[in-house]
């Protein structure tokens, strides 16, 4: 591809030159004609190279030829798309947007390539800078908001909006710095505040590091606008990477950092700290009762953290986890085999999987119950350089804990004290009013064991891979060890409430058999929101009711058509199956659920090997003729795909959206799935669901608030950051526990929008919606939730106890007060999928007005 962009760029006189220049207006006029006709052709990769060539050599008409390069430039990298031809495709954008560096719609298309390509970082700056030129641009904005929360995660608000961690972070520094260490480098500076904290104290020098682009851009443009960009340096670079003199110019005195997650180490703080200790920090005090000069010695804030670990029954975590039923829907799961979430810190090395998982405790669905005292797992020292290195060589650490309350055996809970130095402290535990969530590590084991009072719990604590792990590997109980990761025989306490069955205990007893190794590997994944869905009884049951009362109305209208028209050519063959289509994302036993009705020949889209395998294993143990499933996206390749239609005239008597996300949002591109599909449908056929009604209520949530920018006036310890990182704060929160989220409701629940999947003609794109206040307050957010109407009769919502799906809720600009008995109009917009709400009080004077 021509890359002529760089040549002969504005210039006047270089114009006037070209204007002047036949030849050149020549080529210029005949490439504009081949870029058009090319387009007319459909040779989109030509037309692409003319424009280029056109545009580059004649600027001027970039304006007129903007819309047509722009249609170009996206079929051209559709195609390349298409065939895999990925840095082609990214080549061609780079080209484009050297032409027009300002346009929105090719930034932001970039972006959503990007995003497709997993440069999520990347693809939010892209979408960053296309809402910035246009901030009123729909696609943009929804596209941003979708990815803000990894461009700048929610919890930086969070950290920010803690005032007592923040104050004893800056005693700290403050205290450090005022001792002698003049020179400091802050790893992981984020807003920069760390860094600033030192600069203010009085250090000489300052140094940052911050890995991810987004946040050290945003760090200097802080750091700039508190006038001390002259006094940090920072470097958007990982400390591992960092050399003297290279990045800087000698060792520092002083290393701050929270480069540590809810398990302590996920950010790989060991690693970074004995990084330093190696390359940039001064050599470490020596003995302690020798007082050295702490600009010669090197010391780290913070100065080490205990971990505590405890044993805890929870429902919440365990329906994540682990399939907690024999039957779903219909069908008996016996035969399903060992399925699992991916977080597991068991021996074997398996990079697929997470130790552990973060939840905030005190915040899950339903509670849970402490089955231990907590315990000390772990005690480090950051100053020390040989036990930092040492961590990952330790001898596995057997604990004994005593039960103290009986229950099932969901998950060890992991939280740390942080010890800034010797006077300031923070707790992520879960009593603790912080901000903080705790590390989960859910048992692993495929089913619930029931610890009692007496008995003991067998922690093994170890370090690998720069994480902590921890496994509970047995209960002594009467004298006698129980190992917790054998075949849960006799030791099975099941999950309480759960009726046994023979034919599952033979299937383990069975699995049992088998050698160790492939027990080892003969797993299924699912995500837990997969696993959680799985166990989520209702969900697959209103499947179950809607397809069978569907199928058995088509069968009623076949046979009347039967005998009411004799042999018509076109209709139905008794023994043609109904065909079903699965449209859902990830794993679902719907297909499944479809082909059980009999009569049913179902397409799964399915796609894992491992996924496949367990439903292949199901239909058999469930007696459903293993042809009556299929999985469509096996079939594409080889043009047998979806859309090839059965034999006659007969399209599909249903299809299931997968309609709304985890995260609590609605699925990008529902509207147009459900017009595709309702043109795929037979005459009498459905989609599933065929509407959705969005329900939400007015309510006053602090905590809402937190999470979504820097709160209030004053600035944060001082330094002016709200302003810079609340660019990107977003309007919806998503991922929330509605039922455990401290508010205050000021309404009832109310219809915010419907959503007919059945009937185009029936949609709407805004409505005003007028809610009642209950009660007097501030109304700060509008959490929102689905009811999913499979027909007119059975619906599912994502708001029950057993939903795999969280909330989202609308955050308000500005919070809107309200007294009793007022009236709120609500305006209720979708754009594509997204909804977004603005609230105003109707205009009734009040008492004291009239
Ligand atoms: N999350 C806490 C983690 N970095 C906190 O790019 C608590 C989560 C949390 N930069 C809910 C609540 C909470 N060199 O910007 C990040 C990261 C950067 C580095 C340079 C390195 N070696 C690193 C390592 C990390 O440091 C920043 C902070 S890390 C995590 C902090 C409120 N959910």
């Amino acid at each position: 591809m021509p890359n002529t962009s760089a040549r002969l760029k504005n210039g006047r006189r270089a114009r006037r030159r070209h204007r002047e220049d036949p030849a050149r207006n020549e080529l210029v006029s005949s490439s504009l004609e081949s870029a058009q006709q090319c387009l007319l052709n459909q040779d989109y990769g030509t037309a692409f190279v003319h424009y280029l060539l056109v545009l580059n050599l004649a600027p001027m008409f970039k304006d007129f030829a903007r819309e047509s390069f722009r249609f170009t430039l996206f079929k051209w990298t559709e195609e390349l798309d298409s065939v895999g031809r990925i840095q082609d495709l990214f080549n061609c954008y780079e080209q484009a947007l050297e032409l027009f560096p300002a346009d929105e719609v090719i930034l932001n298309s970039m972006g959503e390539h990007l995003f497709r390509m997993g440069f999520r970082d990347e693809a939010a700056g892209h979408f960053h800078k296309a809402l910035k030129l246009r901030p009123d641009y729909p696609e943009a904005r929804e596209n941003f908001y979708r990815v803000a929360n990894w461009l700048v995660e929610r919890w930086h608000f969070l950290m920010l909006n803690d005032h007592g961690r923040n104050r004893k972070y800056q005693q700290a520094i403050q205290k450090a710095v005022q001792s002698g260490c003049s020179t400091v480098l802050d790893i992981g500076t984020g807003t920069g505040i760390l860094g600033m904290c030192a600069k203010k104290a009085g250090a000489a020098e300052v140094y940052a590091c911050e890995l991810s682009k987004t946040m050290y851009e945003l760090a200097c443009e802080v750091i700039t606008a508190n006038g001390m960009d002259g006094g940090i340096r920072v470097l958007h670079m990982k400390s591992l990477e960092m050399e003297v003199p290279k990045d800087i110019p000698h060792r520092v005195s002083l290393v701050v950092t929270e480069t540590v997650d809810a398990g302590l180490f996920g950010e790989g703080i060991i690693e970074s700290l004995i990084h330093a200790w190696h390359h940039l920090l001064l050599p470490p005090q020596r003995g302690e009762n020798e007082s050295q000069d702490p600009s010669a010695t090197g010391r780290v804030i913070p100065a080490g953290a205990t971990v505590f670990g405890m044993a805890v029954e929870c429902l919440e975590i365990r329906r994540h986890h682990r399939l907690c039923l024999s039957d779903v829907g219909s069908l008996s799961m016996a035969a399903a085999g060992e399925l699992r979430s991916p977080v597991s810190c068991s021996s074997e090395p398996d990079d697929s999987m997470e130790p552990y998982t973060t939840e905030r405790l005190s915040r899950l669905p339903g509670g849970y119950k402490s089955l231990t005292e907590p315990f000390t797992a772990l005690n480090i020292d950051f100053n020390n350089v040989q036990e930092l290195e040492g961590l990952s060589s330790r001898e596995v650490q057997r604990v004994r804990l005593p039960v103290t309350q009986g229950g099932a055996l969901d998950a060890l809970a992991v939280w740390f004290q942080l010890h800034l130095d010797e006077e300031n402290s923070l707790s992520t535990g879960p009593q603790e009013d912080t901000c903080w969530e705790q590390a989960i590590y859910p048992v692993h084991s495929t089913k619930g064991f029931l610890l009692k009072p007496n008995d003991e719990l067998i922690v093994e604590v170890s370090c690998r891979d720069a994480y902590l792990r921890l496994c509970s590997v047995a209960v002594l109980r009467d004298g006698r060890e129980l190992c917790l990761n054998m075949c849960p025989d006799t030791t099975y306490a099941g999950n309480p409430g759960s009726n046994q069955n023979s034919e599952a205990e033979l299937c383990s007893a069975l699995a049992c058999l088998q050698t160790d190794q492939s027990r080892i590997k003969d797993f299924c994944m699912l995500e837990c929101s997969e696993m959680a869905l799985l166990n989520n009884h209702d969900y697959h049951q209103s499947f179950c009711r809607a397809l069978a009362k569907l199928i058995s109305q088509l069968k009623v209208k076949y046979q009347n058509q039967v005998q009411g028209s004799h042999i018509r050519s076109e209709s139905r063959d008794s023994c043609d199956p109904f065909y079903v289509l699965d449209v859902s994302e990830g794993f679902s036993l719907l297909s499944l659920i479809a082909a059980g009705q009999g009569n049913v020949k179902a397409y799964s889209s399915v796609e894992k090997n491992k996924q496949q395998e367990v439903l292949k294993r199901l239909a058999r143990s469930n007696c459903i003729p293993e042809q009556h499933l299929e999985f469509w996206l096996n079939h594409v390749e080889d043009e047998r795909g979806m859309l090839q239609r059965p034999s006659r005239e007969k399209l599909w008597s249903a299809i299931i959206l997968d309609c709304v996300e985890t995260c609590g949002l609605i699925r990008q591109k529902l509207m147009e799935k459900a017009t595709l599909a309702r043109c795929l449908l037979e005459d009498g056929g459905r989609v599933f669901p065929e509407k959705i009604v969005v329900q939400g209520i007015l309510v006053e949530s602090d905590t809402l608030l937190l999470e979504s920018a820097v709160q209030g006036q004053e600035p944060t310890l001082g330094f002016n950051i709200a302003p810079f990182i609340n660019q990107f704060t977003v309007p919806v929160h998503v991922f929330l526990d509605f039922s455990t989220l401290e508010c205050k409701h000021l309404s009832e629940f109310v219809e915010l929008f419907v959503l007919d999947l059945m009937d185009a003609t029936a949609n709407y794109t805004d409505r005003e919606v007028k809610v009642q206040a209950t009660s007097a307050g501030r109304i700060t957010a509008i959490p929102f939730w689905y009811h999913i109407c499979l027909d007119q009769d059975i619906s599912i919502t994502t708001l029950s106890h057993n939903s795999h799906w969280k909330q989202a809720a609308v955050v308000l600009q500005e919070p809107l007060e309200v007294r009793a008995g007022d009236w709120v109009h609500l305006a209720v917009k979708l754009h594509k999928s997204t909804i977004s709400i603005s609230a105003h009080t109707e205009n009734v004077p009040g008492p004291m007005e009239q």
